[in-house]
């Protein structure tokens, strides 16, 4: 049999619920790219430990993110789902990997210089900074041929490669050298009260953010006090007229519709209309998502169950991988 290529992708478990960028730029990808790829989605739990958190909360929402992966249509039988912390892998590699990475090249990164000046010295960790090189460990330990990822994680992929290459040719063929697969500027949504800034899981106001796990109603409503123009014509413009273009966008990824022909059925009418059709389409994709999700959710035992079992398929591999790299970089083997 003719092994399928292997992809690596994962989301933080950062808030109860995941929103419709989430699902858009990420999960209807991933559901699609399963079935030609060996994919490993993580819930990438070690990384939502560089914000703050509770505990209890921490493990509600990995469960949480877990159950919506599912409930979006990533098989468990068909992916390997699994939350990073159960495969101990990537804390170990992330350390062989950090002590080969440069001060200067991880302070290059601009998310993180981004983040830590949006936060301010005393509220960045360290972990914040090193991000990137649990990342690269993330894609690395799998043999990653393809790593779907948005343009703002790029940057993190172009380091993986550059560590990758850096391991193997200083300790001979070791890791697959991925590369990004870089998702669709159209697949990018933008908050509908801020629509020139992304949606986001941590957006400091939630008027503009759709749930996946929100009552549908609630859903419906945001889009009818979406901010619009005042041209009164439901036409894609980003630059003029981001608010409409950003609605335009998420009606045309989830009926599968091209915009031109969207914009066509609503010539002449207005946006009362064009939203009323949206927050329809909105509540008919994420209303059988939500009941799924919550159903999942109702047997945590059986969810874990489900994850335990995917993170043994993932231990294996990740292992087979991290065996090589100790023996390759001269740690004693245990007997
Ligand atoms: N607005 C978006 N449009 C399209 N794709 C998006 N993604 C996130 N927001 C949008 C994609 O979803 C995945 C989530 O990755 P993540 O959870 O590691 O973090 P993120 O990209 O920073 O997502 P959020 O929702 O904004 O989370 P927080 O608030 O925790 O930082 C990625 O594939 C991303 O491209």
């Amino acid at each position: 049999m003719v092994s399928k290529p292997r992809l690596y992708s994962g989301m933080q478990p950062s808030a109860d619920s995941l929103q419709i960028g989430n699902y858009i730029g990420a999960l209807m990808q991933w559901r699609d790219l399963q079935e030609a790829y060996d994919a490993f989605f993580s819930v990438v739990d070690l990384h939502a430990l560089t914000q703050p958190n509770d505990p209890a909360e921490l493990r509600e929402k990995t469960r949480r993110t877990a159950a919506q992966y599912i409930a979006a249509g990533i098989e468990p039988s068909k992916s390997t789902l699994y939350v990073q912390s159960h495969v101990r892998a990537h804390a170990e590699l992330a350390w062989i990997l950090s002590t080969m990475t440069g001060f200067g090249e991880a302070g290059r990164m601009t998310q993180f210089k981004d983040k830590s000046s949006r936060y301010g010295t005393d509220a960045t960790n360290v972990g914040l900074f090193t991000y990137p090189i649990l990342m690269a460990a993330d894609i690395l330990l799998y043999q990653t041929d393809i790593v779907p990822v948005g343009d703002d994680q790029k940057q993190h992929v172009e380091l993986t490669r550059d560590l990758a290459e850096r391991f193997n040719s200083r300790f001979g063929k070791t890791f697959q050298v991925p590369t990004p697969v870089i998702q669709k500027e159209t697949a990018r949504i933008y908050d509908l009260q801020n629509p020139t800034s992304k949606m986001s899981k941590s957006a400091e106001s939630d008027a503009g953010v759709l749930w996946l796990l929100d009552e549908p109603s609630k859903s419906a409503k945001k889009i009818m006090r979406a901010v619009t123009d005042s041209e009164g014509v439901v036409r894609f413009d980003r630059e003029q007229k981001p608010g409409v273009s950003n609605m335009l966008v998420i009606f045309a990824a989830l009926t599968g519709r091209q915009i031109p022909a969207i914009e066509d059925e609503f010539a002449g009418r207005g946006y009362g209309d064009f939203k009323k059709a949206l927050a329809e389409v909105v509540v008919e994709e994420f209303g059988p998502v939500r009941e799924r999700a919550l159903e999942l959710l109702a047997d945590p035992a059986e969810l874990d169950r489900v994850l335990a079992a995917n993170a043994a398929r993932a231990d294996e591999v990740a292992d087979a991988t991290l065996s090589d790299v100790y023996a390759k970089v001269g740690l004693l083997r245990r007997v």
